[in-house]
């Protein structure tokens, strides 16, 4: 069958997507790879080796030696800290997906899965509801690089019949690890800073609406797409998928049920603009069409889910429900 890798392991999607992949495979089915060094606890039992994407014969060594048939390219830079890193995060985001295509086009693995991101859509996208096919002109560095990996995507597939898939991820809820440099990060950090200080200082005004997801239904969500025939999918650029759609104020007053002394502020900075270029509602009946796609966690299961999960992760955290 091939084992699976998965670059960019130590990150927020990463880790837990190790953690699945191993449920259903077998670790020794799973190969773990990030640029950074193995963090002490994190994918005990999986291989973990180090690598950077960008190294192309680094990968295809490794392909070649695992076994790999499926690659998870996880590795990029996220929309906050691109806007300070330009060359890199269109470096990392475009040349690392272009390292895994060229493997898939050589026939060296049969399968990709690649994210993009609700940052395809920009200030022209419709802002509600918008659609899988839709005017995408992302104004951030982040939003450019992927609208830009969707069409090679494609491309890939068109012309040689690489077998990639995609979902554009809206911003992901969890505990277990935390996302880094991304405009809907808050929504993690509020709950983190909640339990510990029973404030937050939030960086998105009080009333910007923006598509989320809690992590589990993401990592379903992956892996169901990843294991649909290819026969029933009609897309192989990225797939809308939707799942809750919140404003800082609305998870704020949820938050509140289970912590009444919390307060929140605002105080928005350069990432408040980002997030209004971005829609706050999008359309994914394709997805539910094509591949069933489903979303189980609404706005309280996940805020249960993540209160429960950040104490029972942290004993420092006063109990406070
Ligand atoms: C980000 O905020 O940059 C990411 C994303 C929506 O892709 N979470």
């Amino acid at each position: 069958m091939g084992k699976k890798l998965v670059i960019g392991s130590s990150g927020q999607i990463g880790t837990e997507l190790i953690h699945t992949l191993t449920k259903i495979y077998g670790e020794n089915q799973v190969v773990a790879t990030d640029i950074y060094p193995k963090q002490e606890g994190k994918h005990d039992g999986v291989l973990f080796l180090k690598m950077d994407v960008l190294d192309s014969i680094h990968l295809a060594s490794v392909v070649k030696e695992y076994e790999i048939s499926e690659v998870y390219l996880l590795a990029a830079l996220l929309s906050a800290v691109s806007e300070s890193k330009i060359k890199s995060a269109w470096d990392l985001n475009m040349n690392g997906l272009f390292n895994v295509l060229e493997l898939a086009r050589q026939g060296q693995i049969k399968k990709v899965f690649w994210p993009s991101s609700i940052a395809v859509f920009g200030p022209t996208s419709p802002k509600e509801n918008s659609p899988q096919q839709s005017i995408l002109e992302p104004n951030t560095v982040y939003g450019i690089s992927k609208s830009a990996g969707e069409r090679w995507c494609d491309y890939y597939h068109q012309k040689f019949n690489v077998d990639v898939r995609s979902i554009r991820y809206p911003g992901i809820i969890s505990y277990k690890s935390l996302p880094g440099g991304g405009t809907t990060d808050y929504a993690v950090d509020i709950f983190h800073e909640a339990i510990k200080h029973q404030r937050y200082s939030c960086f998105i005004e009080k009333d910007v609406y923006l598509p989320m997801m809690y992590m589990d239904d993401a990592i379903r969500a992956t892996i169901e797409l990843m294991q649909v025939e290819k026969s029933t999918l009609s897309t192989f650029k990225s797939y809308n998928i939707a799942a809750l759609s919140f404003s800082p104020d609305d998870i704020a007053k949820e938050i509140s049920t289970y912590i009444p002394d919390f307060k929140i502020n605002y105080s928005p900075d350069f990432r408040n603009k980002i997030a209004k270029s971005w829609p706050s509602s999008i359309n994914d009946q394709d997805a539910r069409k094509d591949w069933g796609w489903k979303q189980e966690f609404d706005l309280k299961k996940m805020t249960l889910k993540m209160i429960e999960g950040i104490k029972s992760n942290n004993s420092l955290v006063s109990s406070s429900i």
